[in-house]
Formats: structure tokens, C-alpha cells, sequence
């Protein structure tokens, strides 16, 4: 109980006060969009720039987009009936980096690695063209949510995708409970009631993730593993996986702002209860480079940058671990990321754990310390009958 109050104390102390000002538009000035077209824009003014999220449904693929100006600049979205056709910024952005989840990628693991080796037979399912439902959204002053979900047609099961901003930092309220800042958002998918290809009999179902920044396309993109200091937030997990853009891995590009990075907990979850016992394991693939195809709405975002200077890597996340039965033994996985730009937040001691080291090495230097001052005035007293002795 104590801890539980403890631990609400210090999320709450770390998330008060705001770092940006946000402002949300569901579909901004399209005319024709009815309520299944969802292309989210975020607006966030911070200090001394203003950082835009575009979050795009129209075309399938789930599309993030985070685009750093100065505070002066503003976004107009110009739109094809119910697809957005440009992006124009009055000022051009000075960075910009960019996720798409274009496919799931399901692949048979006949020799039960978890990871995929390249080896497994397998297939893409492409989201590009889905329909997307809204099922639930939030665009307020101090939160901009929204929950997307993609119906099967029979049995081809459904892929949730979450995507939460919020002003300041704190952790997610949901486990794997990661660090969220002003500069960052989160992302998170679940995969429920997937069906595997006929013939398939050990499949697993990774994500494709393309990134996207502007930035010099010779760099390399860098997984970092970082030791974690408790699993206070992630029980059981000591590790957060860092993939950075070169930019980012070199600490950013004047004035710390540029580079983007995702930023994970090597967990996902097999059952909609998260928890240590229904975890399994992360696993990245290398990055590769790759192209934007025409249809997407990053081809239309990038379009006039595609020539000068644009880094575009696919890698793949999967998830399960040797023995567990494959995807079908619980036919869920859920795993979240966190997406952004500049330097990734790093975890600090939170109060509790302060509390609990100041306790911890305070209780035997009190006894200590008490112990001397004890013996010390039983030295000093004088004793009652040496004092009778003396008179
Ligand atoms: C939205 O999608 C649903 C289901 O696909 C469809 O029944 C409905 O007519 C669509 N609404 C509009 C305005 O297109
Ligand atoms: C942003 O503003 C802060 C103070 O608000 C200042 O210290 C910092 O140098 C500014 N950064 C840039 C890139 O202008
Ligand atoms: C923003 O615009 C205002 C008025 O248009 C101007 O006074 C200000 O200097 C501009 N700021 C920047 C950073 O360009
Ligand atoms: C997945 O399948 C289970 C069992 O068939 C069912 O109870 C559950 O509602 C399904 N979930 C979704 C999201 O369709
Ligand atoms: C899957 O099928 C292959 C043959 O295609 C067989 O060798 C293997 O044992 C099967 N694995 C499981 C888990 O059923
Ligand atoms: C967000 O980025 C700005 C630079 O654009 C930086 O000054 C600020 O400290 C960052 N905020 C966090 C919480 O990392
Ligand atoms: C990366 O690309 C190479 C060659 O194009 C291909 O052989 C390899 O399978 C790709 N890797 C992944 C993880 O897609
Ligand atoms: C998962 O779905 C498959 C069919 O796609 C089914 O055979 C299996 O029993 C399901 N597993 C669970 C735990 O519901
Ligand atoms: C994308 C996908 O998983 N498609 C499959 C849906 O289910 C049918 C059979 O019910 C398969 O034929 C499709 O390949």
C-alpha cells in the first residue's frame, strides 16, 4: 500500500506542469472526409520550436510523422477527395523523422528460434489499402489519443494500434510503462486472433517498421542496448533497446534537436493481462534500406525531398522465445515503442527507490552512529560508586 502510494507520489510529482502547448485537429480542413477517414494533427508549442505529429490512417499503413519547425511556421493539408495530397509547411521544417507499420509479417518457424532468420518461409500481409475504425479517441489541451482498429475480414483476426501524446514527461500508464517526454510519443499494437497460412504450423507475426528521417542516406542507423537501473517500471525487464538515427547517434545535429529514435522494453505481452508471466521477448532485425512506394502517404509527405536527403530503413521487430508454442498458443501479442526526436529520455532514480537507498543505508549508520554515542556517554558518565569510591 505504502509503496503503491509512493510510487503515485513520484509519477505524478515527475508528470506536473506541461512543456508544450497542444493544439489537435481531427482531419484539418478536409471537406469531403467522413467519420472513417482519421488523419490526426497535433500541433505542440514548446519554447523556442514547435514540433507537429501528423497520425494518417487514410491510406492503410499506420503513417506517425514528427516535423520540427520554428514557432513561426504552420501546416496547411491539402486533400483529394478523402486522401490527404499535400503537406505544406510556411516554414520548412529543420528535421523531420517518420514511422509506417506497412506490413505484418507473418513467418514460419520451423525450428522454433523466436527470432526470424531469414531462412523461414513466409509472407507479408500488407496494411496498405486496410480500413481502419476509430475506436476511441482524445484531443484535449493535455492529451491527444487515438485507437485505431482494422476488422478481419473472416478469420484474419484484428490489429489494434494505439498512439498516445501527452505534453510531459512521465511513463505510460500501461506496462511496459515507458518514459514519454513533450519530444516523444507512443505507439503501441496489439495482433489478437491472427490466422496462420495453411501449411504454416509454427507461425509468428513480426511488425515491418519504416523509418524515415531527413537526413544524410550514407549514415547508419544504431541499436543501442541500455542497461536499465531497476525494473521498477518494467518488472523483470532490466533493458531498454534504443534504435537511433545517425544523426541522433551522434548526439544530434546542432542544438541537440535533430535525430529520431524509438525507444523499447524488449517485452511484449501474450494476453491482454500484461504482467511478468504472460511477457515473451523482443527481437530486431538489421536495418535495411529501402525505397517509399508511390501510394503512401510518406511518399506524399517526402515527395520533394526524396532527391536531396532523405534516410529510409526497414527493420523488422518480432516476438516469442523457443518453447512457447508459437503465436497460437495465445493468439495475442502486444508491444509498445515510444517514437520521437532529439536525444531519448533516460531513466532517473524515481523517489521511491531514493527512499528505499536513503533508508537502507541511513538505518545502520543511525544504529551506528547511536551505538558510538551510547558507548561513548557510558565512558564519559561516571560511574555511581567509583564517584562514592572518590569521595
Ligand atoms: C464508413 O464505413 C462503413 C463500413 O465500412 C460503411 O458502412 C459506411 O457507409 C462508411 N461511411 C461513409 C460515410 O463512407
Ligand atoms: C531554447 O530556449 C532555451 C531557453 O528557453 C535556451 O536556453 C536555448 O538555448 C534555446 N535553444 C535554441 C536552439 O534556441
Ligand atoms: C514570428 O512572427 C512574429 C510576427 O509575425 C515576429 O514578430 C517574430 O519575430 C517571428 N519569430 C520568428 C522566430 O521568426
Ligand atoms: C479472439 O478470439 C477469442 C476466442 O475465439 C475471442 O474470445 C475474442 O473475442 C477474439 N478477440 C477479438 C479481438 O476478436
Ligand atoms: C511442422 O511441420 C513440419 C513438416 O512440414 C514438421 O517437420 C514439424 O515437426 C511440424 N512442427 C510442429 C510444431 O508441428
Ligand atoms: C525537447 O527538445 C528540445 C529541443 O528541441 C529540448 O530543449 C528539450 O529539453 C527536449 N525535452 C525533453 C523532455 O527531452
Ligand atoms: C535486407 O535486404 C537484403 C537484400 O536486399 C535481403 O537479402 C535481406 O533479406 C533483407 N533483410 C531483411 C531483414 O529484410
Ligand atoms: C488460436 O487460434 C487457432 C486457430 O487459428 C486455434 O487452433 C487455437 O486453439 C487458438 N489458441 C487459443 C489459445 O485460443
Ligand atoms: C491476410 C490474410 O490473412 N488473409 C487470409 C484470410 O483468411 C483466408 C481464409 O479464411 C486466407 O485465404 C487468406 O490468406
Amino acid at each position: 500500500m505504502y509503496l503503491r502510494t509512493f510510487l503515485i507520489v513520484s509519477v505524478i510529482s515527475f508528470a506536473f506542469g506541461y512543456d508544450r502547448k497542444i493544439t489537435s485537429k481531427l482531419n484539418p480542413d478536409c471537406a469531403s472526409c467522413s467519420e472513417n477517414t482519421t488523419l490526426v494533427y497535433i500541433r505542440a508549442d514548446g519554447d523556442n520550436n514547435t514540433v507537429h505529429h501528423l497520425w494518417d490512417f487514410t491510406r492503410g499503413a499506420p503513417t506517425m510523422i514528427t516535423a520540427v519547425t520554428g514557432l513561426n511556421s504552420s501546416l496547411t493539408v491539402s486533400w483529394f477527395k478523402d486522401k490527404p495530397e499535400n503537406f505544406l509547411f510556411s516554414e520548412e521544417p529543420m528535421y523531420s523523422f517518420a514511422m509506417a507499420i506497412p506490413e505484418i509479417y507473418e513467418y514460419n518457424d520451423l525450428n522454433d528460434l523466436g527470432h526470424m532468420d531469414g531462412r523461414s518461409a513466409g509472407r507479408g500481409i500488407p496494411l496498405g489499402g486496410r480500413r481502419w475504425a476509430r475506436q476511441d479517441s482524445v484531443l484535449t489541451e493535455r492529451r491527444a489519443m487515438l485507437l485505431m482498429q482494422a476488422r478481419a475480414r473472416s478469420r484474419n483476426g484484428t490489429v489494434a494500434v494505439k498512439l498516445d501524446f501527452f505534453p510531459s514527461s512521465g511513463f505510460s500508464p500501461e506496462l511496459p510503462h515507458l518514459i514519454h517526454t513533450s519530444n516523444s510519443s507512443l505507439l503501441d499494437v496489439q495482433l489478437v486472433n491472427m490466422s496462420a497460412t495453411r501449411g504454416f504450423n509454427s507461425s509468428r507475426f513480426a511488425l515491418r517498421l519504416l523509418l524515415v528521417g531527413t537526413e544524410d542516406d550514407r549514415g547508419t542507423m544504431v541499436e543501442d542496448v541500455v542497461k536499465s537501473l531497476d525494473d521498477e517500471h518494467t518488472p523483470g525487464v532490466f533493458e531498454i533497446i534504443e534504435l537511433k538515427t545517425p544523426v541522433c547517434a551522434r548526439g544530434g545535429g546542432g542544438g541537440g534537436g535533430g535525430g529520431g529514435f524509438l525507444q523499447f522494453r524488449p517485452v511484449a505481452y501474450t494476453e491482454p493481462e500484461r504482467g511478468v508471466t504472460t511477457s515473451t521477448v523482443v527481437h530486431t532485425s538489421h536495418f535495411n534500406r529501402t525505397h517509399l512506394e508511390k501510394s503512401t502517404t510518406l511518399f506524399t509527405f517526402y515527395r520533394d525531398h526524396i532527391n536531396v536527403e532523405l534516410l529510409i530503413r526497414d527493420v523488422f521487430v518480432s516476438f516469442g522465445e523457443p518453447g512457447d508454442g508459437f503465436y497460437r498458443q495465445h493468439n495475442y501479442t502486444a508491444w509498445s515503442t515510444t517514437f520521437g526526436y532529439g536525444a531519448p529520455p533516460v531513466e532517473t532514480f524515481s523517489l521511491l527507490v531514493i527512499l528505499v537507498i536513503c533508508i537502507g543505508l541511513s538505518v545502520p549508520a543511525v544504529l551506528a552512529v547511536s551505538g558510538a554515542v551510547y558507548v561513548a556517554a557510558r565512558r564519559c558518565r561516571p560511574h555511581p560508586h567509583r564517584r562514592l569510591d572518590d569521595h
